[in-house]
């Protein structure tokens, strides 16, 4: 297979300053005429080489001459005399028979394209990395009445009519841009409209485009954006650059959304909301990815990467970024739990797992492969942690460097850290191996109290698992936020310290303890790090209601939790009372807010659980966690019939106050059902039929459909016919089942994959049955290896339509070392199937393979 290197960078030989684009647009056949002037980039001999995948070269010509191409692999090699050129090209593509999603395709009635990380070369002919930074004139020609609307990035310059009932427009970019950052829209298409003043008073028009029914659903978005570019001015100094921006949603879709210069394309699962479709984690959703395409614009698009392996210098700082806009919007301790818990749920089994690679990775055979959990997630917290290390204030002096530095360049991850050095003065050197070493670090803390001398001593040691490539691992430099509190009086024995760990062992006195200290420690997830600090029941208790710092407090009451949980597998029982308790006093605590309270309350999931074992036992894990979930529903059934009314609201409100009510109702409602009392199911069904929002129906068909009751089939049936005309919603429908806990989803799963309704080519369709399937462990493990097959089926199908989906739902089949022989031998043998399909993806190759090794 091919490997690329981050250590072969070599600056390009050729520079294309300006390109010219001419799309004669058809789904059946476009046309696409490209005219690139070229320049000579330093002192050498070498060709002009030129990406190209899947296209049909009609003309080549170089300064006006035609020339017959000559390829070198799969790339166009064009030798070239002087130190500047004209290259042209004229290729045809099929955008309707593209079910990539890569380059221009058709959804859903429009044309439109996906250029990251390399679909520009599946349109036209070009050097398709993104360190060649290119001027853009576009002229796109359709016709009109199947697309009116035409689009695509920077300013529009001119449009008008032509002959045969066809149209024109021309769109000029100002701003030199890599490939990846090239789009084209052409619909039939109505917008959602407002302006914008930035703060140095440009007026910016801005505008979401959807089909004409969904224009209702758009307001949620819009509003986002307006917010967003405020907090961008407001927050890091960032205006926006540009005479419009426009956001387009297409229902076919790889990923979430993309930032594309002047004209972001969104899945149109992160623009449409409207409280009738989309649940409140929808909404929030929604506007996290607006934000985050819309910050791109500075961190990923005026300030580029140099080549793929910078990849999370874009992503892991804007998904930071993002996670700090949605903190302001709402409660920033439920944002750090949500984003903590999403961080455990798919980063660190990544890390911990045959396709583990650091943030910034060393190889890769493609790229697609890397738009991960680490790059993303685990890349914010690096930064996150800088942020913590530096202070808000030193650490924006860092960001503002960083951008005026390297402005309208292609920069790497260490021009951001050198930035953050510079400007702050701190020494991050040993910092940096967060970019180079993969696995999650665990920290051991142990606290010792000498009452008689009125001294504590925490020891720390650090550690780094190996992961695949790298064996040994050189001590990490981790921040800790640390406080002592009095076991007797409750009150803080000291201020919070800031405990750098760079050593692998380090050992804290405190002074002046005389009471007897418990341990608050990764204060807010100060670092991103599995910490066994071994603390009794009696001191997560203790925390659980008296830490000050709200995520230490979350923490407390969830590792409480799942010590309980994995004694009960491990042990075969354990004492439920600690949890009970804590738990009792967390729903009676009035000083706390709703939505903290339901994440406090919720049980880790199966999976986290599992995470916490060598060896996984879905079954074992599925009973324990059912047992403690009856015994806290039955032990605490008047709280949580009384959280449950406590959280009720007339009307649909989305605030922060009124999400919070509905998550709180919707975990009380589980909890209800889980007591087994014989007027659950009515309520769930009650609230599920009387709902004036997807929160509370779909909270209520999901706490059904996890049970045994009558009512499960006839709710599922009333929603399904009820939303059979909104994909989006279906998407609900077979995702809710395919992630249920009860007996029997393996069977239901392969059932659903032959409904009328679903379809691989939609990968959002794909994802809620197949991708929603291989994250419920207890049922995608089933004895026999059933889900393993069905998995397996799915994805050599898929392979053949969308390799990059396919690819994506591999890492669930390669954690096959986390269990026990049988279910191991299927798991493998499942991969194994997957390999020997000739014509396999490079995409799949490269999963399947890794997570053989
Ligand atoms: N930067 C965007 C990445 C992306 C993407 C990557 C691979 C294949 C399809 C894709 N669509 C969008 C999204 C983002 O992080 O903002
Ligand atoms: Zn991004």
């Amino acid at each position: 297979p091919r490997v690329v290197r981050r250590g072969d960078y070599a600056p390009p030989a050729w520079l294309v300053p300006d390109l010219a684009l001419h799309f004669t647009l058809d789904p059946a056949r476009t046309i696409v005429r490209a005219t690139l002037k070229v320049e000579r980039n330093g002192a050498h001999d070498l060709p002009l080489l030129l990406d190209g995948d899947g296209l049909e070269l009609l003309a080549l010509r170089v300064d006006g001459a035609a020339v017959d191409p000559v390829f070198a692999g799969e790339q166009l090699s064009i030798a070239l005399a002087g130190d500047a050129h004209e290259i042209e090209t004229e290729v045809a593509l099929a955008p309707e028979r593209n079910t990539q999603l890569m380059g221009l395709y058709a959804s859903g009635g429009l044309l439109c394209t996906q250029c990251e990380a390399e679909g520009f070369r599946r349109i036209t002919w070009f050097p398709d990395r993104p360190d060649i930074l290119t001027r853009y004139r576009v002229r796109l020609e359709a016709d009109k009445a199947r697309y009116p609307i035409l689009l695509s990035n920077g300013d529009p310059v001119a449009s008008g009519d032509l002959a045969g009932g066809r149209h024109f427009a021309e769109w000029h970019d100002p701003f030199p841009k890599p490939s990846y950052l090239f789009a084209l829209v052409a619909g039939d298409l109505v917008a959602n409209r407002t302006g914008f003043v930035t703060r140095s008073g440009r007026e910016v028009s801005l505008a979401i485009w959807v089909r004409a029914p969904d224009l209702a659903k758009t307001d949620h978005a819009l509003h986002a954006l307006e917010t967003a570019m405020r907090w961008d001015e407001q927050v890091y100094g960032r205006e926006y650059d540009l005479d419009v921006f426009n956001i387009v949603a297409v229902d076919d879709f790889n990923f979430g959304a993309m930032e594309n210069k002047g004209l972001n394309i969104f899945n149109s699962r992160y623009i449409l909301a409207d409280p009738d479709t989309a649940t409140d984690y929808d909404y929030d959703a929604v506007a996290a990815v607006v934000a985050h395409e819309y910050f791109h614009n500075w961190s990923g698009n005026r300030v580029t990467c140099r080549d793929w392996f910078q990849l999370s210098l874009k992503e892991g700082f804007t998904v930071l970024r993002d996670q700090q806009f949605s903190a302001d919007q709402g409660s920033p301790a439920v944002k750090r739990i949500e984003d903590v818990r999403s961080l455990r749920a798919a980063q660190f089994p990544e890390d911990a797992g045959p396709l583990a690679h650091p943030v910034r990775p060393d190889e890769y055979q493609e790229i697609s492969n890397f738009y991960t959990a680490t790059i993303y997630n685990k890349g914010a917290e690096v930064i996150r942690m800088m942020h913590t290390m530096l202070g808000a204030e030193r650490f924006r002096q860092g960001a503002d460097l960083y951008f005026d530095r390297h402005d309208g360049t292609a920069a790497t991850v260490e021009d951001f850290v050198r930035a953050m050095e510079d400007a702050s003065g701190a020494d991050l050197a040993q910092f940096r191996l967060w970019y180079s070493q993969a696995g999650t670090p665990r920290v051991q803390a142990l606290l010792s109290h000498e009452p008689g001398d009125g001294r504590a001593r925490l020891s720390l040691r650090q550690s780094v698992p190996p992961t695949p490539g790298q064996p040994v691992k050189q001590p990490m430099a981790l921040p800790l936020r640390i406080k002592l509190f009095g076991a007797e009086t409750a009150a803080p024995l000291a201020a919070e310290q800031l405990v750098e760990l760079r050593d692998e062992t380090a050992e804290i006195v405190f002074e002046g303890v005389s009471e007897r200290p418990v341990l608050s420690i990764n204060r807010g997830f100060s670092a991103p790090v599995i910490v066994d600090a071994n603390r009794p029941a009696a001191d997560l208790a203790f925390l659980s209601a008296h830490d000050d710092d709200p995520f230490a407090r979350y923490e407390a009451i969830q590792q409480l939790m799942l010590d309980t949980l994995v004694l009960g597998v491990t042990q075969g029982r354990a004492d439920h009372g600690a949890v009970i308790a804590a738990v009792r006093a967390t729903l009676r605590d009035r000083a706390l807010d709703a939505a903290f309270i339901a994440e406090a309350v919720l049980l880790p999931s199966e999976s986290f659980i599992g995470d916490q074992m060598a060896m996984v036992d879905p079954e074992a894990i599925h009973r324990v966690r059912e047992a403690l979930r009856r015994d806290l529903a039955q032990s605490l059934a008047a709280d949580w019939r009384a959280a449950y009314e406590g959280a009720h609201a007339n009307r649909f409100e989305y605030s922060p106050a009124a999400k919070g009510a509905r998550r709180l109702r919707t975990v009380s409602l589980g909890y209800v059902m889980a007591s087994g009392a014989p007027d659950a199911p009515e309520i769930a069904f009650a609230q599920f039929e009387a709902a004036d929002n997807m929160t509370d129906r779909q909270g209520a068909l999901t706490a059904l459909v996890n049970s045994d009751a009558d009512c499960r089939e006839a709710a599922l049936d009333i929603f399904y016919h009820r939303y059979s005309d909104n994909a989006l919603v279906l998407d609900k429908w077979f995702s809710t089942q395919a992630l249920a806990t009860r007996d029997g989803t393996l069977d239901r799963v392969i059932e659903l994959a032959q409904h009328r309704d679903f379809t691989l080519a939609n990968p959002n369709r794909a994802r809620a049955l197949v991708g929603a399937f291989s994250v419920n462990q207890r049922a995608f493990h089933t004895a026999g290896g059933g889900g393993y097959a069905f998995v397996a089926d799915q994805l050599i199908a898929l392979d053949k339509l969308n390799p990059q989906t396919a690819a994506k739902l591999v890492p669930a089949l390669g954690r096959w070392r986390r269990f026990d022989a049988e279910r191991a031998q299927a798991m493998r043998g499942a991969l194994e199937r997957i390999l020997a399909v000739p014509g396999i993806s490079r995409d799949m190759f490269e999963q399947v393979s890794k997570s053989l090794e």
